[in-house]
């Protein structure tokens, strides 16, 4: 696991546990064993320490938290490094993170190749860095620099780490070649620099800037209990020796380890990865060549999806049916990426370069050379029906043909074409450009290679791709209906929009339902219902009075003068009152706890009828669509993982009692719901039978 060469006085110690070298405790021992040797030998003057593969540590290996703890650890590493009387050098090829980069601060020198990216993610683990991070940072590059960089977790380019003094310079050639120079010139010098002697970082200035931004993130996120640990965590340092402050901070990773939150965010990390494998796929199914795609419909979501393409340097044509909508559509991308360059979030150079990859055309006929179709078209089963039986004349052989439908019937489309094993949809979430979940709709006769493809392409698209079977709405629009339902439910039962917003925001999420519909537009709900059927009295009523929302100024709130949140409209309550008298039913008054249980549980149902459906694998498919597609707040570990932690009889239990209160039998806990419940299982221990 680490490979040893001693050439020329220095020891290069390579470290080698694919795919991302964690720091499990095989490799920990391998490493410890390699130093103590290095150090002993007297033939060696010099460390430096790489990392084969692309990246150069992943972090401490975070499959092993909450586990019993192995010796060596990675602060016995570190203590070695520190009591090091030879100079070790970092070389990072690739990415340092958490442990990776705390490994790196512990050395004595740091050189990075131009593509490294350094950082301290833990935080989005729920935890913070274990090994030191917390100290070494702020001495490194100040505690004012160092305290964001770990609030938010986001690494930095090389680049940006050498100008803030993570690492010493970026090296553009042989980045091994530099670290040893380096590393004898270190050993020549007869002085060893340690990060943790440092303090010419911690200046009152910076102290008081970091007091004030941790005071902000504290108030910001009072219930993020890491967050509150990192101002703790590098405030202790700022306040004690080195030693006792990196004793406080261990005590502090060691807590949040077992923190509810951590573990659910834990759960979401391997979660979203395991989605990347397809049960029955196999990892070796050939992939069609994907060089160019064409996008019918200018639309936000056809401008968007093209974006997208753009931005993964696929050239694509954007098609619609007149001039007049192609260039309203084209406009729009245009100003998109304008508003991105003047922003700085990318040059002017890559601003040119995208926009000159989208090409608009007027036709259907312009479909013929792309290797990718994707059909972004109105929501509507004809007018998809007809552009696919013509795209069937046009497309190329063996071409791609995707739909963006959020509901409607893949297989009903795909029997349009004499091809429908090269047929799929592809949902994307508005804005597309943004949104980084894709649920990939594989119909009964998607031909493996065509599900493969797209999958790789989500990954290229810079998406999370995650497959899901042919149903109405798929997983994610499917279980939102369910939490529309209960939620109109609710507020003929006596609730007030304001307090299951309230509800469902304490609960996590950005927004609640009815200022998230008003945001969309009650017009939408309102079509689909009237084309597909379904009953929400109450937002039909508001829809059928043109407000509509935000857009109209009225909605389920009102927003006067164009305001972005909505205040409390007493007509609405009135309108309420009034349906809920019309369907004789008695109002009485719902805590926030109830409100979310009559909300979420259903969902929770939902998703278990979906899974043993089979339209989706696993429950951790579900809860990554939910986190990544509609804002379940990811330290809840989404719908199935949260309803794990409920326990599932609790929840079975409320849906029967929901059901009989409501008399709305579909209520009632769904057949595999009820044997988990029944059996004291959990949707974690569930696995597919079929
Ligand atoms: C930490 O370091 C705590 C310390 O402060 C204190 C210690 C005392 N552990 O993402 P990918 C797996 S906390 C275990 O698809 P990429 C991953 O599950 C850690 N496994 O690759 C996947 O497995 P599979 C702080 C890990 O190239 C495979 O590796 N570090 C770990 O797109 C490939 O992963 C982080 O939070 C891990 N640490 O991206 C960084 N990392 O193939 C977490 C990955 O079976 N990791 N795996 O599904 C990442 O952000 C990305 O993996 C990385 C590579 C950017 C490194």
């Amino acid at each position: 696991m680490v490979r040893q060469e001693v050439d020329g006085g220095v020891a290069v110690l390579t470290l080698a546990n694919p795919p991302v070298n964690a720091l499990g405790a095989a490799l920990r021992a391998a490493l410890d064993a390699a130093l103590g040797q290095a150090i002993a030998d007297d033939s060696v003057r010099a460390i430096v320490l790489a990392a084969a593969g692309k990246v150069f540590v992943g972090g401490a290996d975070i499959t092993e938290f909450g586990k019993p703890p192995q010796a060596p650890s990675l602060p016995d590493i570190l203590d070695r490094l520190d009591a090091s009387p030879k100079p070790v050098v970092a070389a990072i090829g690739g990415a340092a993170l958490g442990g990776g980069l705390e490994l790196a601060m512990a050395c004595h020198g740091r050189l990075a190749a131009p593509t490294a990216t350094l950082g301290l993610p833990e935080i989005k683990l729920g935890i913070i860095p274990g090994a030191g991070g917390t100290q070494r940072l702020p001495r490194l590059i100040g505690p004012d620099a160092a305290f964001p960089m770990m609030l938010t977790g986001a690494p930095v380019s090389a680049e940006k780490a050498a100008a803030l003094g993570i690492v010493d310079a970026v090296v553009l050639g042989d980045l091994v070649a530099a670290a040893r120079t380096r590393a004898l010139e270190i050993a020549d010098s007869g002085r060893l620099p340690r990060v943790r002697d440092r303090s010419d970082k911690l200046t009152p200035e910076a102290r008081e800037k970091f007091d004030a931004q941790a005071a902000e993130a504290v108030k910001r996120d009072p219930d993020a209990t890491n967050v509150h640990a990192l101002a703790r965590a590098v405030r202790a340092g700022l306040e004690q020796g080195f030693d006792a402050a990196v004793a406080a901070e261990r005590a502090e990773f060691r807590a949040l380890v077992e923190d509810p939150r951590s573990k659910a965010l834990r759960y979401a990390f391997f979660a979203e990865r395991e989605a990347a494998r397809v049960p029955g796929l196999a990892k070796d199914t050939p992939r069609r060549p994907i060089h160019t795609a064409a996008v019918i419909g200018a639309g936000t979501m056809g401008g968007g999806i093209a974006m997208c393409c753009a931005n993964a340097g696929i050239p694509v044509t954007v098609i619609e049916t007149e001039a007049g909508a192609l260039e309203r559509g084209l406009d729009r991308v245009k100003g998109l990426y304008a508003g991105s360059a003047k922003r700085g979030s990318i040059t002017e150079a890559q601003r040119e370069e995208r926009v000159g990859r989208i090409t608009g055309a007027v036709g259907l006929e312009h479909a013929g050379e792309a290797d990718i179709v994707i059909e972004a078209a109105f929501e509507d089963m004809g007018v998809k029906r007809a552009i696919f039986s013509k795209l069937d004349g046009i497309a190329k052989p063996g071409a791609i043909l995707a739909t963006n439908t959020s509901y409607l019937d893949v297989n009903a489309i795909a029997a349009m074409t004499g091809r429908p094993q090269d047929v799929l949809g592809l949902h994307f979430f508005s804005p597309a450009n943004v949104m980084r979940l894709v649920e990939v709709v594989r119909a009964e006769r998607t031909a493996p290679e065509v599900l493969a493809t797209a999958l790789d392409l989500g990954k290229r698209l810079n998406k999370l791709p995650v497959t899901v079977g042919v149903c109405f709405g798929f997983v994610g629009n499917r279980m939102l209906e369910r939490r529309s339902r209960a939620g109109e439910r609710l507020l003929l039962e006596g609730a007030l929009p304001h307090e299951v917003d309230a509800a469902v925001t304490a609960f996590g999420f950005r927004m609640g339902p009815f200022a998230m519909g008003d945001l969309a537009g009650l017009d939408i709900g309102w079509r689909s219902r009237k084309d597909f059927g379904g009953r929400a009295p109450i937002a039909d009523s508001l829809a059928g009075q043109g407000r509509y929302g935000q857009k109209t100024g009225r909605g389920f709130y009102l927003y006067p003068d164009g305001a972005r949140t909505g205040t409390r409209d007493p007509e609405v309550d009135a309108l309420i009152e009034k349906t809920a008298a019309e369907h004789g039913i008695a109002r009485r008054s719902f805590d926030s706890e109830e409100i979310v249980e009559r909300l979420m549980y259903p969902m929770v149902n939902e998703g278990a009828r979906i899974l043993e459906e089979g339209i989706a694998a696993r429950p951790g498919d579900i809860d990554t669509i939910w986190i990544n597609g509609y804002n379940w707040p990811a330290w809840r570990g989404g719908p199935m993982h949260w309803a794990d932690t409920v326990g599932l009889k609790t929840v079975a239990g409320a849906l029967s009692r929901f059901a009989a209160e409501t008399g709305d039998d579909s209520q009632e806990p769904a057949p595999l719901l009820r044997r988990l419940a029944d059996a004291g299982s959990r949707f974690a221990d569930w696995k597919a039978t079929a």
